[in-house]
């Protein structure tokens, strides 16, 4: 690896003989596997790009649970209550080791919410889309959890060890999570027609925004080549996209469901799914703040965040009156 960035390094990473011995030292260990820990000497840029990554990701994980909190009291019966309540519940406990990942890089949770709050931090396009009908229950365990386990499962092997870490936890959740989706997206393909074509609506939806959830194609990726170099990322956005749909179209076939794409069918020259690209377009004005939820999503954060000023400061005001006990004790 290190060879090879040295005779054909990306667009913006630095050859060997760019980087200074520190550097050189530092990609040495990444290009031998090694983790690297929170005390230990990294690049600025390093740094700065997994607090952008993780942030963002914990990011997706706390605004993830919107739109199916949406449907938690109105689940057709008890167990799936019970289910998609433990769901939600599940990615807040995501979000929150990922904070807890981000903060071991010197940034502070309050930081990461302002910077949440105030835009300057994006969460994953993905959350942006509404949940209509319960089928979307199924749709976003089925394709959006599938997806990111995707993207996830390679990033348990990522260069920064809190973050590797998290992901292991969090992969073995994320996998429950999209076979319960696909549990509730093959009872209605068994159900009546209706619910079947309630179904096939949501896969009609939320597919090409499924595909937008692993980033830019690899030409317009402004991140990838350095990420990469870095073992921050393990795969382009493009490779762990057409391995997404390759592992979704036999199951949306073993469901009996048509995935909106007339292009979509097995190659057997590349053995790989050919299929469209989602709409970039669409895709860039997501990110602009201009898709469906985007402002509902960050009006409900920035009000749970003032909601909850007084549990803060109560939290607070506790713990310093300990100190001080603990203190006067001593
Ligand atoms: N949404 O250079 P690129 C989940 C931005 S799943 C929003 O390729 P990078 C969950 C990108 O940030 C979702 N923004 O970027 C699942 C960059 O802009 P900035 C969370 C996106 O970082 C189920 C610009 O576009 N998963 O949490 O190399 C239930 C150029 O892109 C998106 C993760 O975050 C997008 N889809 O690659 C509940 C996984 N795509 O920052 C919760 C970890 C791109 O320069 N993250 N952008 O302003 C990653 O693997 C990478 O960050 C991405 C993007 C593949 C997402």
């Amino acid at each position: 690896m290190y060879a090879q960035m040295v005779k054909s390094s990306g667009e913006g990473v630095k050859t060997a003989g760019e980087m200074d011995a520190q550097e050189r030292a530092f990609q040495s260990r990444i290009d031998a596997g090694e983790k690297i820990e929170p005390k230990d000497w990294m690049p600025a840029a390093y740094r700065k790009t997994l607090i952008r990554q993780i942030g963002q990701h914990a990011h997706s994980e706390i605004v993830g649970q919107l739109p199916e909190g949406n449907w938690i009291t109105r689940a057709p019966t008890l167990e799936r209550k019970a289910n998609l309540l433990a769901k939600v519940q599940d990615e807040a406990g995501h979000g929150l080791y990922l904070y807890c990942a981000a903060e071991t890089l010197g940034v502070s949770r309050d930081e990461l919410f302002d910077m949440l709050h105030t835009g300057k931090m994006k969460y994953s396009s993905i959350f942006n889309y509404p949940t209509l009908t319960w089928a979307d229950m199924g749709a976003v365990g089925w394709l959006v959890d599938g997806a990111a386990i995707m993207n996830q499962v390679p990033l348990q092997r990522t260069s920064y060890g809190p973050y590797a870490r998290a992901m292991v936890r969090i992969c073995k959740e994320e996998s429950f999570h999209q076979r319960q989706g696909f549990h509730i997206m093959m009872t209605m393909c068994n159900g009546s027609v209706a619910q079947k074509e309630m179904a096939q609506d949501a896969l009609n939806r939320f597919w090409y925004p499924s595909l937008m959830m692993f980033g830019p194609s690899d030409k317009d990726s402004v991140h990838s080549a350095q990420s990469m170099a870095w073992k921050i990322k393990m795969d382009s956005n493009d490779d762990l996209r057409q391995r997404f749909v390759n592992a979704t179209a036999p199951q949306a076939e073993f469901l009996g469901l048509t995935i909106p794409d007339d292009k979509l069918a097995f190659n057997e020259d590349t053995q790989q799914y050919d299929f469209s690209e989602p709409d970039w377009e669409e895709f860039y004005e997501v990110l602009k703040g201009n898709g469906p939820c985007n402002r509902d999503r960050l009006e409900t954060r920035q009000r749970a965040w003032s909601d909850g000023e007084w549990v803060r400061e109560g939290m607070m005001a506790h713990a310093d009156k300990r100190r001080n006990a603990n203190q006067t004790a001593a």
